[in-house]
């Protein structure tokens, strides 16, 4: 049986019922596939995801890659390999790349709703098989033989790689010291050591395209300091003949050099990688050559990052959404205690734990969270859709863009507290001792998600951004556009006694997240006279990411119980009126239960002061 549990029905709801996407399918860009398609698509991926893709996740865990240091190999097991197979013969893959290119493209919410399916079944195989993903930075960025090499990417499905981290370079990517030297050919050779590369070896296609940052020597201009001094040059494992794809037989200097022991995600390689070192491998010198201009590196590498932080939010999403609906098959059948009306007679029958009222009150937390933070990622790949369709009619849709901007950090560092969080203190609790047990895969799901909070930007990372980045610089755009949509859903409503105080909860909250900005914002300015109230901003960076997602997450349920109390209206019956019901019920929870917490919030930001900062370390 497959630990995996999708939830079609409700990636369905989303797309077709509250966001509409069938308006957008079938137009611009994606006249080739109607929303009749979309829904196949869904139901064939919902097959694979729940079979052959889940079906190695558990022994890719057990036995996961190894690495042999003598050749700088760590082949994947073979079972993973062929849940790989399964996937890239499948050629949903196609729907992420352009036409150009051999794809067939498709909204960014219908990718995003088939990558839940994906990264919840095994959030591996995901990683591994967007190599040919990486192809359209190569085409944005490159010139006509990297437009080549982007097709050769995509016909030979390569793998692919992000190559920012160092040693001493995590968060401050800008600290990285990997240096090119520019060779005569219009080549250049890369020297240093990344660290935590994923899949940045393994034993699944014949090619492996490093995406690297470096910092360029010996041209005019070169050696800034920070990111604005790094360049990204694409770099193969092995060199090949750029108009045919044949490979030459020369391998590159590029190799791993270790292959981490981790916490979770094993099937996963995370490599150090070392290029150019004489005494490594054959010595070769590892090649690579510039994408666009020098120092355009940390922009361009950021259309990666902005796909990979989508990537990580959903990855988080759809392991909560598993675990939640494994919890709930568990909480059904287990029978324990008897109800809590009747607990002092002894005599009284046993019950399933789904009678007991806790047990309600941490299913419910789960669902509504999984279905917020569902409702999240498949809002923020809306505006995605949005910003594709005008690129597409040649045009620039600013405000799409910044609210995509705006919800990145949300989706990723707010959906992976969330998840990772509620996986161990509710999913996992709800089966008791056996939640700690690897005859249950819920244990497997904390270890795999706890990644989620730290690459691609820590939470404190996504703070920061969403702060300075998202708001500040933005100059409240992205923000004052949310803020009156939801206004304005909370005064569309108001002549419905139905979800009143639920509504009246979002306003409040709404206005306590805007005291947040109004404190931070407050001693940013403050900052010009005295630099140290800055500290005060960093310490409510975490704070504001999380009311902010709590507000949202808030309004997505309201909109969505809008849209159930209707087809409740119009006389939905069956598992339709349970489904609808649960959403009207999870919206009200969330609403009663989370909100409130963002006042007190508020209070914590407000009575924000330096006395931590002003502590010695050693009273820590
Ligand atoms: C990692 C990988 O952890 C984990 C999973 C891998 C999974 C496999 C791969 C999946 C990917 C698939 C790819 C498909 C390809 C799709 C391609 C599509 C074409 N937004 O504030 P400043 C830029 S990897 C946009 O001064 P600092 C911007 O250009 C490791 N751009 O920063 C800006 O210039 P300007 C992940 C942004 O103080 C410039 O940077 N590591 C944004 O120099 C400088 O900005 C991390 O994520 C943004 N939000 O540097 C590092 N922010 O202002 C985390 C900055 O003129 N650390 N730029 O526009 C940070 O993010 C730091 O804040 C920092 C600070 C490095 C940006
Ligand atoms: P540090 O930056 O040292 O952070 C340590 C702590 O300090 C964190 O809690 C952080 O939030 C905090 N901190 C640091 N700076 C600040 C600040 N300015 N303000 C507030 N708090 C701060 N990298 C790649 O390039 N490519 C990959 O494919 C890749 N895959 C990865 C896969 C795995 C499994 C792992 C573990 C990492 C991967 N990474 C990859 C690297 C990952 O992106 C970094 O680990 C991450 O960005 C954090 O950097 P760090 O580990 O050096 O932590």
């Amino acid at each position: 049986m497959s630990h995996y549990k999708s939830n079609l029905r409700d990636i369905e709801f989303n797309l077709f019922e509250v966001l509409g996407r069938d308006e957008v399918l079938g137009r611009g860009p994606f006249s080739d596939l109607d929303a009749e398609s979309a829904r196949e698509i869904l139901r064939e991926v919902e097959r694979l995801a729940t079979g052959e893709l889940a079906a190695s996740f558990a022994d890719s865990d057990r036995t996961p890659p190894v690495f042999d240091p003598s050749t700088h190999t760590a082949p994947v097991p073979e079972s993973f390999a062929a849940s790989y197979r399964a996937w890239m013969d499948a050629e949903f893959w196609r729907l992420q790349i352009p036409e150009v290119l051999g794809g067939t493209p498709a909204p960014s919410s219908l990718n995003w709703a088939l990558g839940e399916m994906v990264l919840g079944a095994n959030p591996a195989l995901w990683m591994y098989a967007v190599g040919t993903t990486f192809s359209k930075l190569v085409l944005r960025n490159g010139n006509e033989r990297d437009a080549r090499v982007a097709q050769i990417m995509v016909e030979r499905q390569w793998a692919a790689t992000m190559v920012l981290t160092e040693p001493d370079a995590g968060s401050d990517v800008g600290a990285g010291r990997a240096k090119a030297t520019p060779n005569e050919d219009g080549s250049w050779h890369v020297t240093g050591v990344k660290r935590f590369i994923t899949s940045g070896e393994h034993d699944m296609s014949e090619n492996i395209v490093h995406l690297v940052l470096a910092r360029p020597e010996g041209v005019e201009g070169a050696g800034g300091p920070g990111t604005k001094g790094l360049s990204l040059f694409w770099m193969p494992k092995h060199h090949f003949d750029h108009a045919t794809g044949e490979l030459t037989g020369e391998r590159n200097g590029i190799y791993a050099t270790a292959v981490e022991h981790k916490m979770g995600l094993k099937a996963s390689n995370t490599c150090e990688l070392t290029f150019g070192d004489p005494q490594i491998g054959g010595g070769e010198p590892a090649r690579g050559w510039l994408l666009g201009e020098v120092h355009d590196g940390i922009a361009q590498m950021f259309d990666v990052i902005e796909y990979a932080r989508m990537m990580v939010g959903t990855k988080a999403i759809a392991t909560l959404s598993t675990g939640y609906l494994n919890a709930l098959e568990y909480a059904r059948t287990r029978v324990q205690g008897a109800d809590l009306t009747r607990q002092s007679d002894k005599t009284a029958p046993r019950v399933t734990i789904t009678h007991h009222p806790d047990v309600r009150r941490s299913l419910m937390t789960q669902k509504s969270f999984a279905e917020a933070m569902r409702a999240l990622v498949l809002y923020t790949a809306s505006w995605q859709d949005s910003v594709m369709l005008t690129e597409h009619a040649g045009e620039v849709d600013d405000l799409a863009g910044a609210v995509n901007d705006f919800l990145l950090p949300i989706v990723k560092g707010y959906g992976s507290e969330r998840s990772w969080v509620l996986l161990g203190t509710e999913s996992l609790q709800t089966f008791g001792g056996s939640g700690f047990l690897q005859e249950y895969p819920i244990e497997q799901y904390v270890r795999d998600a706890k990644i989620d909070t730290l690459y691609e930007g820590t939470t404190a990372i996504q703070g920061q951004d969403f702060f300075f980045r998202k708001i500040v610089k933005d100059q409240g755009r992205a923000l004052g556009h949310l803020t009156r949509e939801i206004e304005s859903f909370i005064a569309s409503s108001e002549g419905d006694e139905r979800l009143k105080v639920e509504r009246g909860l979002l306003a409040t909250a709404l206005e306590d997240a805007h005291a947040v900005v109004r404190r931070m914002t407050d001693d940013l300015s403050a900052s010009r006279e005295e630099a140290r109230a800055v500290y005060k901003v960093g310490l409510n960076a975490t704070r504001l990411l999380m009311v902010m997602g709590d507000v949202l997450c808030a309004w997505l349920l309201l909109r969505q119980a809008e849209v159930a109390l209707a087809a409740l209206d119009a006389g939905a019956t069956g598992a339709d009126r349970d489904f609808y019901s649960g959403k009207v019920a999870a919206a009200s929870f969330f609403a009663t239960t989370m909100l409130p917490r963002v006042t007190a919030e508020r209070a914590v930001a407000e009575r924000t002061d330096l006395a931590i900062m002003d502590l010695p370390e050693g009273a820590f």
